[in-house]
């Protein structure tokens, strides 16, 4: 379990996964897509882009530094996503992501990497997000959906992006959650 500040490190960890042996599938929670590239970005922002990273999107550079080779689109479950930008909606709409609610979400049946931003959370129950969305599933339905996933026994690598600024109490409310998945 890889508990981080944002998204980013999701491709070293998916890149162990692969030294190690392993081919995972990934089921990424979070608000937004995470599928911009260099191109495409008008902020530059890098944790907007490492789910693209990972489906081999783009620039390489990264990924060839950490020996990080592409997971098939169609092992990618992402899971709401409720704010994307127009580059993401157009990538989305020809990918083989499946891109699906939180409520309708299917579980691999392979080794998975399980991705969480916890801005995946209705901005209402976490505090201080860095980039908060609202209208987003409350806090319990998002730890049922995440127990849903771990009740599978497929889990072998789990990433906790806590997105959010220092001092607004998101680490208490997220706390109950993080025990349970370490
Ligand atoms: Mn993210």
């Amino acid at each position: 379990m890889v508990v981080s500040g944002d998204c980013t490190t999701s491709m070293g960890v998916v890149a162990g996964l692969q030294r190690a042996g392993v081919e995972p599938s990934i089921v990424w929670f979070d608000a937004h897509g995470d599928v911009q590239t260099p191109e495409t970005s008008t902020s530059g922002y890098l944790g907007g882009m490492p789910l693209r990273q990972i489906v081999g999107g783009a620039d390489r550079t990264v990924a060839e530094h950490i020996g990080l080779r592409p997971v098939p689109e169609s092992d990618v479950v992402l899971v709401d996503a409720r704010d994307l930008d127009p580059p993401e909606v157009e990538y989305l709409s020809g990918a083989a992501v499946r891109h699906v609610p939180i409520d309708a979400l299917p579980i691999p049946d392979g080794p998975t990497y399980l991705h969480i931003d916890v801005d995946v959370v209705d901005e209402r129950d976490l505090p201080g997000l860095l980039f908060p969305v609202a209208a987003g599933p409350r806090l319990p339905e998002v730890a049922a959906a995440v127990r849903s996933v771990l009740a599978a026994g497929n889990v072998v690598a789990i990433g906790l992006a806590c997105t959010w600024k220092p001092g607004a109490g998101a680490e208490k409310l997220i706390a109950g959650l993080a025990a349970e998945l370490a």
